[in-house]
C-alpha cells in the first residue's frame, strides 16, 4: 500500500546553490546527501515532515553527474524543475508487481538501490499521464522514528 509522498525529485544545475536556496528561503536543511553512481546523480535529501506511517517526506535535489544519465538527458530538454514524484510503501516488490499487472510499465525487473539504502523502482511517465513516478521502500522505516525519539530525549 502506498502510504505517503516520500519525495519530490527536483533536477538542478548546481546542487550546492540549490541547497542554499532552499535553506535561505524556507529554512529546510540537508538531512542526507550522497552520490548514486548507478542513477548518475549527486543528491541532497531535505526532510520536510515525518509521516503517520513511520516514514517521512523529503525534497530530493538532483544534479546529474553524467550527461547521458536520466536526469542529465531530461535537463538537456527541460532545464531545471520537477523531475519525478515518489510514493512510499512498506513493500515496493508487492506494490510494483500489482501495478505492473495493471498494465503500467515498471522500468526495473527488481527494485534497485535508492537514496539512504532505500529500494526503488520507477513507472514509465507515458503510462502515468506524463509523470515519472517512483516507488520507495525505506531501508528501515522504524529508523526515522528512532532518530526522532532520540532528538526528543535530549
Ligand atoms: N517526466 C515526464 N516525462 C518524461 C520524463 C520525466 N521525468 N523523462 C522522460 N519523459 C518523457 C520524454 O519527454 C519523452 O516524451 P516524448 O516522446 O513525448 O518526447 C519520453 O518520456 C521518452 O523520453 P526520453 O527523453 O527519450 O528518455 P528515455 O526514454 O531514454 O528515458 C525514462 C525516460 C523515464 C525511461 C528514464 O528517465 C528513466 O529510466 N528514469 C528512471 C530513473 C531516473 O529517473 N533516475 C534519476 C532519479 C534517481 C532517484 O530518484 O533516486
Ligand atoms: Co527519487
Amino acid at each position: 500500500m502506498l502510504t505517503r509522498i516520500d519525495h519530490i525529485g527536483i533536477a538542478c544545475f548546481d546542487l550546492d546553490k540549490t541547497v542554499e536556496f532552499y535553506r535561505a528561503t524556507y529554512g529546510f536543511e540537508v538531512f542526507h546527501s550522497e552520490i548514486n553512481e548507478e542513477q548518475g546523480v549527486r543528491e541532497a535529501m531535505l526532510k520536510i515532515n515525518e509521516t503517520s506511517d513511520g516514514g517521512a517526506s523529503y525534497l530530493q535535489l538532483l544534479e546529474p553527474i553524467r550527461e547521458d544519465s536520466a536526469v542529465g538527458k531530461w535537463m538537456a530538454k527541460n532545464g531545471e524543475g520537477v523531475h519525478h514524484i515518489a510514493f512510499g510503501t512498506a513493500d515496493v516488490d508487492t506494490d510494483s508487481e500489482a501495478i505492473r499487472d495493471k498494465g503500467v510499465r515498471v522500468l526495473y525487473e527488481q527494485p534497485r538501490r535508492g537514496s539512504m539504502d532505500s529500494r526503488i523502482t520507477f513507472l514509465h511517465p507515458k503510462d502515468c499521464h506524463g509523470v515519472l513516478t517512483e516507488l520507495v521502500t525505506a531501508a528501515n522505516p522504524a529508523a526515522h522514528k528512532a532518530a526522532h525519539k532520540d532528538e526528543e530525549d535530549h
